[in-house]
Parts: structure tokens; sequence; C-alpha cells
């Protein structure tokens, strides 16, 4: 007669689950001056002089450009802020949020 012998698991593996990354994302406009563009992503975003301005140049040739990667709340405060910014001096400036794959 054959016996099934189950052996308890003694290992737990743990899991660490890393937050889902969101993606920050500038669209280009035709009205919002390149020089405020460039002002408001190194006040939100911290980037400097030289890093804002190939951000800028990116959107504003193909039209967006994914600017920085953060936990969905960061994101979505970051790309509010900063497009309330726009809104504030008139201009349609836009920034959006979508998650990373
Ligand atoms: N296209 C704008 C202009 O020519 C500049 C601009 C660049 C606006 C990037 C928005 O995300 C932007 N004045």
């Amino acid at each position: 007669m054959s016996q099934t012998v189950v052996k308890p698991r003694t290992k737990v593996r743990l899991k660490t689950q890393r937050p889902p990354l969101w993606k920050v994302i500038l669209l280009n406009d035709d009205y919002t001056p390149r020089e405020f563009v460039v002002q408001v992503l190194k006040a939100v975003f911290r980037m400097n002089a030289d890093h804002a301005y190939r951000v800028t140049m990116t959107a504003h040739r193909r039209g967006v450009c994914v600017i920085a990667v953060y936990a969905k709340d960061v994101a979505d405060t970051k790309a509010k802020e900063a497009t309330e910014l726009g809104k504030s001096k008139g201009y349609p400036l836009f920034f959006t949020t979508e998650p990373e794959e």
C-alpha cells in the first residue's frame, strides 16, 4: 500500500512589491513661451536649466515628452501643480500622467 507524505513548507518566500510608477507627460501647445515651460520644469520637477531646455524642445518637436516617473500621488500632484502654474499666467500648458507598463 502506498502512502502520500505531505511535507510542510518550511521556508516562506517574501515578495516585496514595488509601488507602480506613473509617468508625467508634458504636452506641446502653440502658445506657452519656451522660457516659461523651462521655468516650470525647473521649479516643479527640480530640473537644471540644461535638462529643462532639452525636455521642452523634445515636447516642442514631437508633441509630447515623458519627463519623469514617480509614485502615483506624487506624479498627479506635480502634474496638477505645473498645469496650474501655466493656467495662472493664462497659458494652455498641460501635464498629464499615465501608468508605466
Ligand atoms: N510650442 C511652444 C512655442 O513654440 C513652446 C512649448 C514647448 C510649449 C513645449 C509647450 O510642452 C511645451 N512657444
